[in-house]
């Protein structure tokens, strides 16, 4: 299994110019396998959280359609802090169309996703026919593919024999760089015939260290738990690390600083979950 491997020897498994390996590249730099979902409504609050967390994240994941006041603007100010940081951008889009219709929606509309995030995820429902439709835009542009091979919400139906397709998918498709899964799924699935086994980075959303749940379904797992126990590679946070803001009665000052502190907090345990991992 590639989680026995640093993240710094893995890099090479990927294309010079793809996004996957600027993220192990990133990783390795930072010393940070956490990537921040900045799922807040306000343009100014998705900004300030990413400020906030900036020197701890490799990777920021946004929701760009909640954006209440999304404008060109928001995307140029992200993508400053990207370069000002060293992190890479993930919007979530979770694409589930045919093809042609997530060529479209992925290059146009309001949020142009593919001139801006480096790495986007769809789901294979539709069949293998969506990644050649997101690969048409996004290859020339040196992006990368996640499939959500499994979910972190209870009762979901991405399981089984769908996750092990989502991994054949993958040998099949260069642009696909991973999964979002719940653990190392392309350890369940045999490469195809003639083909050596592949490199895939595993990012791992349902993340917590104080709590199991949301009531609406999410189920949280700590960082040990998703790192270290099950081999992914990357760990997704969101409430556990903007809670603070959502909070009434918290000083602005105050809940950026809880920010920054739930920031390095979770960096910090799924870089020694990592370190655990290969010491194991
Ligand atoms: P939180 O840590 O606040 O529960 O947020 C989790 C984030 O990860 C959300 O943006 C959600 O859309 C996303 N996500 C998830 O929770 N489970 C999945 O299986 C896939 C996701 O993208």
């Amino acid at each position: 299994s590639v989680a026995a491997l640093r993240y710094e020897a893995r890099a090479e498994a990927y294309a010079p110019a793809s996004a996957a390996r600027a993220l192990l590249a990133t990783m390795v730099r930072k010393r940070s396998n956490l990537c921040v979902s900045v799922d807040v409504t306000r343009a100014a609050d998705l900004l300030a959280v990413v400020a906030a967390v900036a020197p701890h994240v490799c990777l920021v994941k946004t929701h760009i359609d909640i954006v209440s006041d999304f404008s060109d603007d928001l995307v140029v100010q992200l993508q400053a802090l990207a370069q000002q940081h060293d992190f890479l951008i993930f919007e979530d889009r979770k694409f589930a169309d045919i093809g042609n219709t997530v060529s479209l929606q992925y290059a146009a509309g309001v949020h142009k996703i593919a001139s801006w995030s480096h790495i986007t995820n769809a789901h294979l429902v539709p069949g293998p026919g969506i990644i050649d439709g997101l690969a048409a835009v996004g290859e020339p542009l040196g992006r990368s593919l996640l499939l959500l091979a499994e979910m972190s919400s209870a009762g979901t139906l991405a399981r089984g024999e769908y996750s092990r397709e989502c991994v054949r998918a993958a040998y099949a498709h260069p642009f696909v760089c991973g999964f979002i899964a719940m653990h190392r799924v392309d350890d369940d699935e045999a490469p195809p015939a003639g083909q050596a086994k592949k490199d895939f980075l595993i990012l791992t959303p349902g993340v917590g260290l104080d709590s199991t749940g949301d009531g609406r379904g999410q189920q949280y797992r700590t960082p040990d738990e998703v790192v270290r126990a099950s081999g992914c590679d990357v760990i997704i946070v969101g409430r556990g690390i903007y809670g603070a803001l959502l909070k009434e009665g918290v000083a602005r000052a105050d809940a950026i600083a809880e920010v920054t502190r739930q920031g390095e907090r979770y960096r910090d345990a799924g870089w020694q979950a990592y370190e655990a991992r290969l010491g194991a």
